[in-house]
C-alpha cells in the first residue's frame, strides 16, 4: 500500500505557489493512495507569528484546503498540533540527527538571515517535518522544490534510525515535485511565500487580483511600452502558462516578442483569467465558511483517524528503544 503524507503551514493565506506547486497535486493523489494531508500550526510558530491570529489562520488553511478540492472521504485531513505524537517522534529524531546536516539546510540559512536572533525550532523544523511523515510510514512526499532537500534530510533520519533501533522499520520517503515545481512571487525573483507577501491568495477575487498584478514585477528588458520582450524572462507569462488556454498563452508570447501588448494588456488578461480559474474554489470556501461546524467535524474526525495510526507507530517505537512502557501516560489518552 502506497501512502502519501503532506503538509502546508498555516502561516497565512493559501496563495496560488503553494496551490500550483503541492495542493493541486494532492487533490490528484487522493483518488490513487492512502493520504494524510496537515496543517502544520507547530511548524508555523517556528517563525515570528501573530498569535491572535494564528486560530484563524488554521481554519482558513482546512477550508481553503477542502474548498481546493480536498475530499475528507477520500483523505485524512488534520490539524499537527492535535496528534501530539508528532512532537514526540520529533524529540526522537533529534537524537539520531547531526547537527550539521540542519545547519546546512537551505530553507534554514534562508529564514534564519531574516531572523534577529536564530531560534532552536527554526534549526529543527526539518526534524518535526521527519517526524511527521514517518509516523505514517509514508512512502511519498508530494511538495515544492523548495521541500525536496528536506525530504533527503527525512530519508537520511529514517535510515539512521532504522539502523540503530529496527531494520527496514520506517520507509525512506520519496518527494513528489509536479512541474509548477517553483512559482515565484509577484516581484518576479524570489519563491512566491506567505512569510515574504508577494503573493496572490487563492481565494482572491478579480478587484484584488487586478490590484496585485498591476504592479508585479515583468520582463526587466521591457522599459517602454515599445520595447519588444520575451515570454521566457517574464513571471507573469509562466502565470499565464498556469491559468491561461492554450491559444491566449500563444497570443501573448506574440504580442510580448512584438510589442504588441504592453504589460498591463497582458497583466489585464491574467487578471480575468485567473479569477475565472479560481472562481469554483472562492466558491466552495464561501459555502463552507457558512458552515464552520462542518470544518470543525471533519478536522476532528481526520485527527481521530491520524491518531490512531500515530499511536500504533509510537507503540512500537517506544518498545524498539527500550523506553519502559506506560499506556495509560500516553499523551494522546490523557
Ligand atoms: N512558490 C512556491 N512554488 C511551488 N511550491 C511552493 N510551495 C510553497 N511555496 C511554493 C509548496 O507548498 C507546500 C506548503 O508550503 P508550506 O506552507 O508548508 O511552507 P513553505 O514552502 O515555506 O511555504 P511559504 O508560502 O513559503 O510559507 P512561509 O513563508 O510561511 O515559509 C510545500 O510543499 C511547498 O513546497
Amino acid at each position: 500500500m502506497i501512502r502519501v503524507f503532506s503538509g502546508i503551514q498555516p502561516s497565512g493565506e493559501l496563495h496560488i505557489g503553494n496551490y500550483l506547486g503541492a495542493v493541486k497535486h494532492w487533490v490528484g493523489l487522493q483518488d490513487e493512495y492512502e493520504c494524510f494531508f496537515c496543517i502544520v500550526d507547530y511548524h508555523a510558530i517556528t517563525q515570528d507569528y501573530d498569535v491572535d491570529a494564528l486560530e484563524s489562520h488554521t481554519f482558513d488553511m482546512a477550508v481553503s484546503l477542502l474548498a481546493a478540492g480536498l475530499d475528507p472521504g477520500k483523505c485524512v485531513l488534520f490539524v499537527q498540533s492535535h496528534v501530539l505524537e508528532h512532537t514526540e517522534l520529533a524529540w526522537v529524531f533529534t537524537t539520531v540527527t547531526p547537527l550539521g546536516e540542519l545547519e546546512r539546510m537551505t530553507q534554514f540559512k534562508e529564514k534564519a538571515q531574516r531572523q534577529e536572533s536564530v531560534l532552536a525550532g527554526l534549526l529543527n523544523y526539518p526534524v518535526l517535518q521527519a517526524a511527521d511523515v514517518l509516523l505514517y510510514k509514508a512512502n511519498r512526499v508530494p511538495v515544492g522544490e523548495d521541500q525536496v532537500q528536506h525530504v533527503e534530510l527525512i530519508r537520511e533520519i529514517a535510515r539512521k534510525w532504522n539502523t540503530r533501533y529496527g531494520q527496514d522499520f520506517f520507509p525512506e520517503p520519496h518527494a513528489q515535485v509536479g512541474r509548477a515545481r517553483r512559482i515565484l512571487g509577484l516581484d518576479g525573483q524570489s519563491k512566491m511565500s506567505k512569510s515574504l507577501g508577494n503573493t496572490i491568495g487563492i481565494l482572491e477575487e478579480l478587484d484584488g487580483i487586478w490590484e496585485l498584478l498591476r504592479p508585479a514585477v515583468t520582463d526587466p528588458a521591457r522599459v517602454t511600452r515599445k520595447d519588444p520582450g520575451t515570454p521566457e524572462m517574464c513571471n507573469l507569462y509562466a502565470l499565464h502558462q498556469q491559468f491561461s488556454p492554450a491559444y491566449t498563452v500563444e497570443e501573448v508570447a506574440n504580442k510580448c516578442r512584438t510589442a504588441g501588448w504592453g504589460c498591463l494588456d497582458c497583466k489585464r488578461v491574467l487578471a480575468d483569467n485567473m479569477a475565472v480559474a479560481l472562481a469554483p474554489i472562492r466558491e466552495r470556501a464561501a459555502e463552507l465558511r457558512a458552515r464552520p461546524e462542518r470544518v470543525q467535524e471533519v478536522l476532528e474526525s481526520g485527527a481521530e483517524r491520524a491518531r490512531s495510526v500515530a499511536r500504533e507507530t509510537m507503540r512500537e517505537v517506544r518498545e524498539r528503544m527500550g523506553l519502559l512502557s506506560a499506556p495509560q501516560a500516553t499523551p494522546s489518552e490523557t
